[in-house]
Order: C-alpha cells, then structure tokens, then sequence
C-alpha cells in the first residue's frame, strides 16, 4: 500500500474530537504514513516526539487593528503552507468550525488539488448546525469536502436533515486506544480515595456542561444511594461544576460524592467502577461510553443521539429515556444488585468495544477512505 502524506487540523486540548484526531494520526504514523498535524498547539495526547509525525503549530499576529485575533485566517495560511512544502496527499478535518472551511480556503490559497475529508463530531452540526451567526459556513465546510464522515448513524441523519449537503456522508465510529483502556488491577485506589471496599462505585466523566445533565446523574444517585451502599465519582471540570455542588449539597449527598476534577488515570478509575452513566441531553457519541467499557464498565444512558448504538441496552447496559431519573436509579440498582448480571454486561462490554470499536478496524475505514478519495480524485 502507497503511503500517504496526511494533513490533521483539530483542537489539540481536551475534547473528544481533539482525542480522536490525535490517537488517529498516532496510529496511521505507526502504520508508515506521514502525519502533519496543523494545530493551534502541541495536540495534548501526543505525549513525546513519535516517527512520522511533525506538528505544524499556527501563529497568530497580534495587530492593533484586530479586535479579535484572526486565528481561522492564519490557520488557513498554515495549511496552505503546509499543503505546498510538504506536498500533503490528503487533508483531514476534525470538527466542521473551523477546520473544514479553513481546510478548503487553505486548499484555495495552496492551489492544489488534494482531497478534503471532513469528520464531524457532534455539536459542530447539532449546535452550531443551528446557529444562525455560523450554520452557513457549517454548511459550506461540508460541501466543499470531498467526503464527509460523522461518528455515528444519528449524527449523520441529523446533518442530512438540517443541512442537506451535496455529497453523502459516511458514518465511522469513533474508537478506542486498547493500550491504555483495558480492565487493570487499581484496587489501592479505593482505600486511597477513602472508599470502603464493600462501596459500589458509580462514575460520571465529562467536560461539566449543561448538555451533560449531571443533574440527573446526581439525583438518580440519591436514589441508588439509599438502596445500595455506594459513593459517585464526578471526573472533569467545566461550568457545571459549581452548581452540582451546590446540588449535591442539597441532596444531603456530602459525603456520598467525590468531585475528582479532571484526571489522567481513567483507567485506573474505570477498573474500581461499577457502573458509568452518560444521560445527555446532545450526544453523537460519547467516547467516554467505549473508554468505560473497554475497563469492562456497565453503562447507563440516555436514548438520545450516538448513545444508543453504542451501549447495546440489555447486552452491557441499559437505555432509558432521557432525564427519566427513576428509570436509571431502578436500571442501575438492577446491576449494582446482581453481581450475575453485572459480570454477564461487564463480559460483553469489553467484546462490544474490541468488535465495534477496535483501533484496528477503524483507522482501517479512514485509511480506506483516504484511498478510495485519492484513486476518485486520479481516474
Ligand atoms: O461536546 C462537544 O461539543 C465537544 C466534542 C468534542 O470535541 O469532544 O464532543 C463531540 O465529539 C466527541 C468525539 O467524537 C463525541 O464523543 C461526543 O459525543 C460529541 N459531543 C456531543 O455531541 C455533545
């Protein structure tokens, strides 16, 4: 097989698109092709230097005539530098805003031809899809790549309703890192963060926004937490965090909650968990479902965008309807309660993630992606 030149532009900080961009390019540099990945900074997950891999960070000009630092332009620039110096074969665009429009105005500017894939991620459609200030140029970035993906059969129906685009869109889930995500013997950690060993643990990881409902997780744990002897670990940190306090305070949970901020040893947290819940309310896919059952975690979620096909409801988790707090306090106790059940779901977590969601299988489908646009783009 040919290797390729692969142009990346994503948020390298936190954010599952970030996530899913960066692990990408690690693994197609592992297979021989060459990544550049053209970024605002140093993508967060790419840890130290790797071969075939050179990151091409974006400057931005501070000019007193600039209200607002001009920093779609100048990544723009970047890629078109970047597409003529480093003769790229293919341009990869992770999150519709910024990356596609300014993939295809770099394009423009660069003068060459190269094939444009678009992958998008969620909220780039289904929040900013509706944004009048922006659904326009959403629009545009789409149909000016010359393939265009989604990570999951929701996200791709909802960005055919709303946008109609030119071109058919192709659903590639998003998938997981297996060397980190596997079940590992943490058990330390429980007595380290002052969990008595008979506790159930119930987690929720996210970026502490409102889309998230943690609300909802909080109260449904006021439930559990009165039939089953367990504590609720909350990872991350965003806006949301203060008023869950606030609420959890009010539920008399005090003792009960463990606000743990953001973490880089989820691994470790999924492997002392007993159950994960993700009750959205906007979700195209959650990858902290697969991180979660990759460690062999039973999940309950929401039945709203991607979540349903990746939690298989009676399989390795169960679905309920969105912010039915009772529905996911009774499906949770029904797990917390039968360990027979919970290691039947935990089982058939972890083959759902290596069937659906290996690394493997789905850097193959972009790989052949890529291909299938370059042999378009020559015949
Ligand atoms: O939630 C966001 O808006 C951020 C975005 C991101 O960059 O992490 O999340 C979206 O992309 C993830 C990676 O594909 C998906 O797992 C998330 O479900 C999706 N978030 C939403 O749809 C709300």
């Amino acid at each position: 097989m040919r290797k390729l030149k692969i142009g990346i532009t994503c948020y390298p900080s936190l954010g599952g698109s970030g996530v899913v961009a960066t692990e990408l390019g690690i693994l197609l540099a592992e297979r021989g092709h060459d990544v550049h990945f053209i970024t605002s900074g140093r993508p967060f997950r790419l840890y130290m230097d790797q071969p075939n891999i050179t990151v091409h960070e974006v400057e931005v000009s501070q000019y007193a005539v600039f209200k607002f630092t001009p920093y779609d332009i100048a990544l723009a620039n970047k890629i078109s530098e970047v597409i003529v110096e480093e003769e790229l074969d293919i341009l990869h665009a992770h999150y519709a805003v910024p990356h596609a429009i300014c993939s295809a105005l770099g394009r423009d500017m660069a003068g060459v031809p190269i094939p444009i894939i678009t992958t998008l991620h969620g909220t780039d459609v289904t929040i900013l899809g509706h944004d009048r200030t922006l659904s326009g140029t959403v629009k545009y970035g789409i149909n000016k790549s010359d393939m265009t993906t989604a990570v999951s059969d929701s996200l791709k129906e909802e960005t055919y309703e709303l946008i109609r685009p030119a071109n058919e869109i192709r659903t590639i889930y998003n998938f997981i890192d297996e060397r980190s995500y596997r079940p590992v013997n943490a058990y330390h950690m429980k007595a380290g963060l002052g969990i008595a060993e008979a506790d159930k643990i119930v987690i929720h990881v996210s970026n502490f926004r409102k889309v998230k409902r943690i609300e909802d997780v909080v109260r449904s744990f006021a439930i559990i937490n009165r039939e089953v002897p367990s504590k609720l670990l909350l990872v991350g940190d965003g806006p949301e965090v203060e008023p869950i306090h606030a609420l959890v305070a009010e539920e008399g949970l005090g003792t009960e909650v463990l606000f743990l901020g953001k973490r880089d040893d989820l691994p470790d947290l999924f492997s002392i968990s007993n159950l994960n819940m993700l009750v959205s309310e906007k979700e195209a896919f959650g990858l902290v479902l697969i991180e979660a059952m990759a460690c062999g975690v039973p999940c309950i979620g929401s039945d709203i965008g991607g979540i349903p096909e990746v939690i298989e409801d009676g399989r390795n988790g169960f679905i309920r309807p969105l912010g039915d707090i009772e529905g996911y306090a009774e499906a949770a106790i029904r797990i917390l309660k039968d360990s027979d059940l919970a290691s039947r779901f935990s089982q058939d977590a972890i083959r759902s993630v290596r069937e659906r969601f290996g690394s493997e299988r789905i850097v193959r489908e972009y790989e052949s992606a890529y291909y299938e646009l370059l042999e378009r783009k020559e015949s």
